[in-house]
């Protein structure tokens, strides 16, 4: 048996490192390990809970608003509001939802499709594609003299050696390559629409506890429209369509393959209110296939963190209300700073595939039904694995259905500016109460998040931020059951021990944030066969 390291896992947000035993080419055990912790939680003790916020929304620089509103959820609940105004709603919606527009391009093309497609047939090129060209030359000058160890490397140097499921044609590659820096530009746009509504980005400061800073005037609203329309045209008729098209074409192998297949426990706690109380994406819980909770009231009870093989202090676990962050370096069978959130007990994958796969069970129910939802059905019912394929597949499909929503919001907004003062803030609970408990859970583009805070004294006594990747990446809990990441990467084919590049494939199909999961930097580090990929 080999023993595979690969630290880091590049191209993900933060640092993983994942440990693989190897029997015979294929993966029969795995550690996802999270080599920082996060402090944000110790470091909000004794603050006021409106600054939380704001302080969280530094626990990363991709999913800000996600932690803003989360944390304005549970700030608020702990204060005594319930109901935003309405006009709150449609901006938080709004605001954080172009941040997903932003987020899930940049995963699919610039941290993802790089691992399906044969960069090499690009040095082949003798097209007029002006960047194209510049691509294959420095692709040229990198394969015959392989940058060293330290030096620049261009982002389509391939890291692995293309395997059978890679994609050769040079058409195809040379066609996602151009659509690689066409999402560049589309990043920019969707970041300006939250920027319009937020005030900045990133680390937006539109969202504040009980509703939002401003009403948009006019003219900001139509430019928000505009870029809307660009990036909506680019979504359905490039994004969706390559993960489709690829996904249905030259990956259909991998896609009706068992590589990336988790436990079919899935999770969300509802993403994006309308406006009659439904979510854009349902809630529910889903243990093996079957749906046990579908409210967020009937989830939050469930949620426990256990801390076996995290770097905490033994007892620090719990539910997200009780739990405290007081680690210990040097606790024995400890691998991972993320911790191990469980449902009822149960591992849950969380994100766009969870996302899909509640949403298609509860199509009868759900008031915004989507033929994005349709489609991915079809998927599955020629085949399609809920394995690292149909995860990018979800996450476009999801997408799309966002665009519509973010349009149907902007209509809402546009409509209640009727030459009145439209209430966009609770004043009445602003002040902090002497004690409050409350959690915010929303929908982030990685999946489930939670925030919990207790307020004591009118400040924050303890806070807890359950973090979607902290759900996908945890390790191994006290009953020996791995999580979400190292339960997919079972069966995972590494026929050459040099080269896992399945092993990019079903992680990255998750879209890690250890950012999120965690902060703080340790100096040790183990190496067997010490791989970075
Ligand atoms: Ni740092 Fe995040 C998202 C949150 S973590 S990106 O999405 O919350 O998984």
């Amino acid at each position: 048996m080999a023993v595979i390291t690969i630290d880091p896992l590049t191209r993900i947000e933060g640092h993983l490192k994942i440990e693989l035993d190897v029997n015979l080419g294929v993966v029969t055990g795995a550690r996802a390990s999270g080599t920082m912790a996060r402090g944000i939680e110790k470091l909000l003790k004794g603050k006021d809970p409106r600054d939380a916020t704001y302080v969280t929304e530094r626990i990363c620089g991709v999913c800000f608003s996600a932690h803003g509103w989360a944390s304005s959820l549970a700030v608020e609940k702990a204060h005594g509001t319930e109901n935003i105004p309405n006009a709150a709603r449609l901006l938080r919606n709004l605001i954080a939802g172009a941040c997903w527009l932003h987020d899930h391009m940049l995963h699919f093309y610039h941290l993802s499709a790089v691992d399906y497609l044969d960069l090499g047939v690009l040095s082949q090129y003798t097209g007029t594609d002006t960047y194209l060209n510049k691509i294959r030359d420095q692709l040229i000058a990198e394969l015959n003299n392989p940058p060293l160890e330290g030096e620049y490397i261009g982002p389509f140097l391939p890291a692995y050696a293309p395997d059978d499921f890679s994609i050769h044609d040079l058409d195809t590659v040379a066609t996602l390559v151009t659509h690689y820096l066409q999402a560049l530009e589309m990043q920019v746009k969707a970041k300006k629409m939250s920027a319009l509504f937020g005030g900045k980005q990133p680390h937006q400061s539109g969202i504040i506890t009980g509703g939002v800073t401003e009403f948009p005037q006019r003219i900001k609203r139509d430019e928000f429209q505009i870029l809307l329309n660009e990036v909506r045209a680019f979504v359905e008729n490039v994004y969706v369509a390559d993960v489709i098209n690829v996904g249905t074409g030259p990956l259909a192998q991998l896609a009706m393959s068992e590589v990336g297949v988790g436990y079919g426990n899935y999770l969300s706690y509802g993403g994006f209110p309308e406006k009659n109380g439904h979510y854009l994406y349902p809630e529910g819980a889903m243990i093996e296939g079957i749906l046990s909770e579908t409210s967020r009231p009937g989830i939050e009870p469930h949620i426990t963190e256990d801390v076996t093989h995290g770097w905490y202090e033994p007892g620090t676990g719990g539910h997200p209300s009780q739990t405290i962050q007081e680690f210990d370096l040097d606790k024995t069978g400890a691998y991972s700073f993320v911790k191990a959130p469980r449902f009822k007990g149960q591992p849950m994958e969380v994100g766009p595939l969870a996302r899909m796969m509640i949403a298609a069970n509860r199509m009868d129910e759900n008031a915004y039904y989507h033929h994005a939802v349709q489609t991915f059905i079809s998927l599955v019912n020629q085949g399609v694995q809920p394995g690292a394929v149909a995860r990018h597949a979800a996450r476009a499909l999801e997408t799309l259905m966002l665009c519509d929503g973010l349009q149907r919001w902007l209509n809402e907004l546009n409509v209640l500016n009727g030459g009145r003062t439209v209430p966009i803030h609770d004043t009445e609970h602003w002040d902090p109460p002497v004690t409050g408990n409350g959690y915010g859970m929303i929908e982030a583009p990685r999946g489930s998040l939670g925030h919990w805070i207790n307020i004591q004294d009118h400040k924050i006594d303890r806070y807890a931020c359950v973090v979607p990747t902290t759900w996908n990446a945890s390790p191994v809990d006290e009953y020996g059951i791995p999580g979400p990441y190292e339960k997919a990467l079972i069966g995972c084919p590494v026929p050459d021990p040099e080269n896992p590049i399945n092993v990019g494939r079903i992680i990255r199909s998750f879209d890690p944030c250890i950012a999120c999961a965690v902060h703080i930097l340790t100096a040790k580090k183990e190496t067997n066969h010490l791989i970075i990929g």
